[in-house]
């Protein structure tokens, strides 16, 4: 029996190094079949339920009204089978990403730990597994705050859970040094030129035992062919030996560049140098270019200067939060090119690898950056925390062309701890400065090639003072002129005044931007009102001032598109709207503006306000006449109404904008432009609401009046309701008396009606403004049956909320709930007595009180608003016909 036993064993043994000595690495995904639950390990607070990977346990809770999302413990369980004959291999558990702390458990025992949610890590999982068996796999993840894990706030949400894919690695007992989760291999390009292109290749090979090693690296053009070849011999001593290899030049390159993002591939091989095997193999992108960074010109690329022009980007998407598949990554990417750009800043903490692969093959330039954000801490776990993210990006990333910049601070000076103690406060700048300083020598010594970068608020004096400003080799600006304060005009001014005091150091815009609901319109755009025409133009100025400077390096777009942002409440709460392009990534106008500028290809694109609501401009003819934006890079433009020529205009700036009399119903838009000799067009379809200037002119079946008061916005509403501001009331026609619209207390506050989540509706900008110490509303309608809709919200109130970070002018001096009570009288019938908004829906709540109207003998009807305590107020109103 002792016998057999022995020789199973040696079996088993031979069976292991066959496989150990043949096997190259192979991949297994892990995304599918894990039990999920919340609640810490071993302790469950619900049932587990089957789900796959990506996953969040945020994608719901963060889209509800309520304020706050579950940041807590949760477990991740799987049984993987590890086959007998992996035994004498490796076996490396890989995590793509888990938000933001995780602990791995293996067959019931803690095995290994990380922080930080951005970035790759994995464990060898070697000596916890039980080959030919199932294993349990157990990941705990948590996404509570940690004091001493980057980011500690942020303007977005911290999604839980393993939300990028989960896999094993099996390899040789031989094979590439898989320190921070990274391939092992290290390319650089020390000398690039059009000519000739050399190569360094550095790394480290893992051995258990004493061998000789060949390790050889081909370098692949696009079709396959050789290219560049070294092979070395090297000696594996049992545990890591480092390499480095300069390969022949490769004559006359294919260059990377955006236009051609030519990629060649590194295949790096390690082969035992006695019997021949292959014993590991990885494949790299390989781009061939140069760039470098003037203080006076600008970028370069291969020698040519290049503005950088492109957007930041968050991960997540409408109702998946940040559990995105490939395809989501992907297609991010591929707007930044279809918008003309050619530059993504990875912000504000390294993504999935789809996304910078897509970078490489796409020709779209690159920062990378750790999310440092707002504020640190000063302990060594932070220091610790933030050095590993930043070793780890720069690891795990290094081989990526698309990457010119590694970043690792951002508006770390916003808000700065101590205020009231200013000595306190020296000390915490110094130490912010120490932490700038150590991570920017890490990533210079780690990567000599790339540029170091932080991103700063308009602030320059704080960060000058600070000496943050003096550490990196590229100042990035995060600038907001016209939006958090001032004028969009600053924007220009902040520019030169910072290149007058420097000069010689390398400025990129890397942010701005300007909220933009893509539901809400105006043809009177105002700071804070959140329209798309308003971020059009905003972006406008912007977009001159960058390109007209050729010492701003870049212009970065906060963002590409809207973004989960909890502490939000503002039009549609939880959310910043900034993006080019609506959460679920269809374009807004301001989209189109940037085509418009920086596309080659002809571009010619009609705004895309299509749902509209108007008043007519006279009682004959019936038309009303809005203005109508059409992006286009063609010199002129046509445009057609209904068949019928509006004449042909010059194009400013990318836009033309055109006075469209709409008619009521469908409005047929046609824009053409003749382009090299084939026309370009675009077609829309406009339905517009349009109210006579004497109602009586409609039948009262016909009449469909959505108004909203103490607004100048148009708002289109989630039931599909184009809503257009309150005129004041003009004889014969209809509107409101008396009042003024709200504003939010507090000195120099502004705002646009309030910025608070308004509860119990996802309507918000209907609730948000309203009409205060109105006296009436009257509608000039035709005799008939209605029904009329009151909304109300009581937009004053106790509670105290925390000014927005980013609004640095927002100083709130909070708000007081108001004593108001009122009646309403309708056609000299009280509807509602003694009426108190807060008393009936509470405060920030929306309500709506419907009623039935008869409008009779030409008299139309007649609201009234009669005050018994305080102002009364009106938000909207609504009247059909029933
Ligand atoms: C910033 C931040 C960014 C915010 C943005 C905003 O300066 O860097 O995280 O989302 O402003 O929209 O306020």
């Amino acid at each position: 029996m002792k016998k057999l036993a022995a020789i199973f064993s040696l079996l088993i043994a031979f069976v292991a190094q066959l496989n150990s000595a043949q096997a190259q690495r192979t991949i297994i995904n892990l995304d599918k079949g894990w039990q999920f639950a919340k609640g810490a390990y071993g302790s469950p607070s619900e049932k587990a339920s089957t789900v796959s990977l990506p996953h969040t346990w945020n994608a719901k809770d963060v889209m509800d009204d309520e304020p706050g999302y579950y940041r807590g413990p949760a477990v991740y369980t799987k049984q993987v089978l590890i086959p007998a004959a992996d035994k004498g291999g490796q076996v490396y558990l890989y995590i793509n990403g888990a938000n933001q702390v995780a602990d791995i458990y293996l067959n019931g025992e803690k095995i290994a730990a990380h922080n930080g949610g951005y970035t790759r890590f994995n464990v060898n999982l070697g000596k916890y597994l039980k080959y030919g068996q199932q294993n349990e796999l157990a990941i705990a993840v948590d996404n509570a705050y940690n004091e001493n894990i980057p980011p500690l706030t942020a303007d977005f949400t911290f999604f839980g859970g393993l939300y990028r894919d989960v896999y094993l690695v099996k390899t040789n007992t031989t094979h590439f040094n898989t320190d921070f989760a990274a391939d092992g291999v290290f390319i650089s390009t020390p000398n690039v030129s059009a000519e000739k292109a050399i190569l360094k290749v550095t790394g480290k090979v893992t051995s258990v035992q004493k061998s000789k090693l060949l390790l050889s690296t081909v370098v692949l053009d696009k079709t396959g062919k050789k290219v560049a070849q070294k092979s070395v011999e090297i000696e594996g001593n049992g545990s890591e030996n480092s390499f480095e290899t300069e390969l022949p030049e490769i004559a006359a390159p294919h260059l990377w560049t955006p236009e051609h993002p030519y990629l060649y591939r590194v295949v790096s091989t390690i082969t035992d140098a006695k019997t021949g095997k292959v014993l590991d193999k990885v494949t790299e992108p390989l781009g061939l270019r140069w760039y470098k960074f003037d203080g006076e010109k600008g970028f370069f690329l291969n020698g040519k200067p290049y503005k950088l022009m492109g957007v930041s980007r968050h991960q997540d998407f409408e109702g998946l939060g940040n559990a995105l598949t490939a395809k989501y990554h992907v297609h991010d990417v591929a707007m930044i090119k279809k918008m003309g750009g050619n530059f993504l800043r990875v912000a504000h903490y390294p993504q999935d690898k789809k996304v910078l692969d897509a970078c490489d093959s796409l020709g779209i330039l690159a920062s990378v950056e750790i999310p440092v954000v707002n504020a640190i801490t000063e302990t060594p776990e932070f220091t610790q925390n933030s050095k590993n993210m930043l070793m780890e990006m720069i690891k795990q990333n290094f081989n990526h062309p698309s990457i010119v910049i590694w970043a690792y601070m951002n508006e770390v000076l916003l808000r700065p701890k101590y205020g009231n103690d200013k000595p306190r406060q020296q000390e915490y700048f110094k130490n912010v400065r120490l932490l700038a300083a150590l991570l920017d020598s890490i990533a210079r010594k780690e990567d000599p090639a790339r540029y170091t970068m932080i991103a700063c608020h308009g602030d320059y004096n704080r960060y000058k003072q600070a000496g943050i400003v003096d550490v990196p080799m590229l100042i990035g600006w995060n600038l907001y002129q016209g939006w958090y304060s001032g004028k969009t005009e600053d924007f220009g001014k902040f520019l030169d005044k910072f290149h007058g005091d420097y000069p010689k150091l390398p400025m990129l815009i890397t942010e701005y931007g300007a909220d933009a609901d893509s539901r809400i319109r105006s043809l009177t755009p105002e700071r804070f009102d959140k329209s798309i025409d308003y971020a059009v133009d905003f972006h406008k100025v912007y977009l001159d001032a960058i390109m007209t400077r050729p010492f701003v390096s870049a212009g970065i777009i906060w963002n590409l598109a809207d973004f989960s942002s909890e502490e939000r409440a503002e039009t549609t709460p939880h959310i910043n709207s900034k993006g080019l392009l609506t959460q679920n990534r269809s374009p807004k106008d301001v989209y189109f503006l940037y085509q418009a500028n920086l596309l080659k290809t002809p571009f010619l694109k009609i705004s895309n306000w299509n749902n509209r609501a108007g008043l007519a401009d006279s009682l004959t003819p019936r038309t009303s006449t809005q203005l109508v934006r059409v992006f286009t890079n063609q010199k002129s433009v046509s445009l057609k109404l209904n068949g019928k020529t509006l004449g042909t205009k010059t194009t400013e700036n990318g836009i033309i904008s055109w006075s469209v009399p709409f008619v009521n119903g469908v409005n047929q838009l046609t824009a053409t432009s003749p382009s090299g000799g084939k026309a370009i067009r675009d077609d829309v379809a406009v339905k517009f609401n349009l109210l006579p200037a004497n109602l009586k002119q409609q039948s009262s079946k016909a009449l469909n009046i959505n108004v909203l008061l103490g607004s100048k916005r148009f708002f289109y509403s989630s039931a599909g309701t184009e809503w257009m501001p309150a005129p004041i009331y003009t004889k014969g026609g209809f509107g409101y008396t008396g009042g003024t619209p709200f504003k939010l207390p507090g000195n120099g506050r502004v705002g646009y009606g309030t910025d608070r989540n308004i509860n119990k509706t996802s309507d918000d900008p209907i609730y948000q403004t309203q009409q205060v110490g109105i006296k009436s509303f009257k509608m000039n309608v035709p005799d008939g049956n209605y029904q009329l809709t009151l909304h109300f919200a009581e937009l004053t109130t106790d509670k105290q909320t925390e000014a927005l970070a980013y609004n640095l002018d927002n100083a709130d001096k909070g708000t007081r709930l108001e004593d108001r009570v009122f009646t309403v009288e309708v056609n000299g019938r009280a509807v509602l007595q003694n009426f108190s908004i807060a008393g009936k829906y509470g405060p920030l709540t929306a309500g709506a009180e419907k009623f039935t109207v008869i409008a009779s003998d030409g008299k139309g009807i007649n609201i009234v608003f009669v005050p018994v305590k305080g102002e009364p107020v009106l938000n909207a109103i609504q009247l059909t016909a029933r």
